[in-house]
């Protein structure tokens, strides 16, 4: 492995211990092509993808649908959280897309009670609880960041408990 990094350059920000033994980092310009069989010849119009099995609502959708469904753009960089009585917060896109918060509407195998969010609450538990926002109605994909309703009177928009950034 030493020899690896020694000989080749790894490009700013690349750390060597995410690769794993035995790759190498590629590049867009070399990325390679690896297959069994030839490239399929597709019909777009015929195409159709399917979620099927042990779903609860089995889905065929056409190319076109596929392609509408909603995605952040990417010029989408925070998430406005919006809730009943106008009560809001914001996240940046990347802790929305962490895999330790939710979109809830149930806790331990049981719908929430109405005080603790239902029908549906946002659990960031990466944030001071302010950011995990109840009675949640949209969610609003923004390029910039705006404060929400605690943020904007006193509350740090960070609101990271590991670094106690819970006032500004
Ligand atoms: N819509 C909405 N969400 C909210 C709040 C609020 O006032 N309105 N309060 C926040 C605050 S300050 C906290 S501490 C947590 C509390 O969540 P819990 O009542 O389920 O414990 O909800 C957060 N989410
Ligand atoms: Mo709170």
């Amino acid at each position: 492995m030493t020899s690896f990094f020694k000989s080749k350059r790894l490009p700013e920000g690349v750390d060597p211990a995410r690769i794993p033994p035995g790759q190498t980092l590629t590049a867009p310009d070399r990325w390679p092509l690896l297959h069994f069989g030839p490239v399929p010849k597709v019909d777009i119009a015929r195409w159709d993808f399917r979620v099927f099995g042990a779903v609860e609502n089995p889905l065929v959708l056409d190319y076109g649908e596929l392609r509408a469904l909603p995605k952040p753009k990417p010029e989408a960089k925070y998430v406005m959280a919006h809730c009943e009585y106008g009560y809001t917060t914001s996240v940046p896109l990347g802790v929305l897309d962490g895999e330790d918060n939710l979109l809830c509407y149930a806790w331990n195998g049981e719908d929430l009670t109405p005080d603790h969010g239902w029908p549906l609450r946002l659990l960031a538990p990466s944030k001071y609880f302010w950011k995990s926002a109840k009675w949640l109605r949209g969610l609003e994909f923004m390029e910039r960041n705006r404060l929400g309703f605690w943020e904007q009177r006193g509350y740090h928009d960070e609101a990271d408990p590991w670094k106690e950034t819970r006032y500004w």
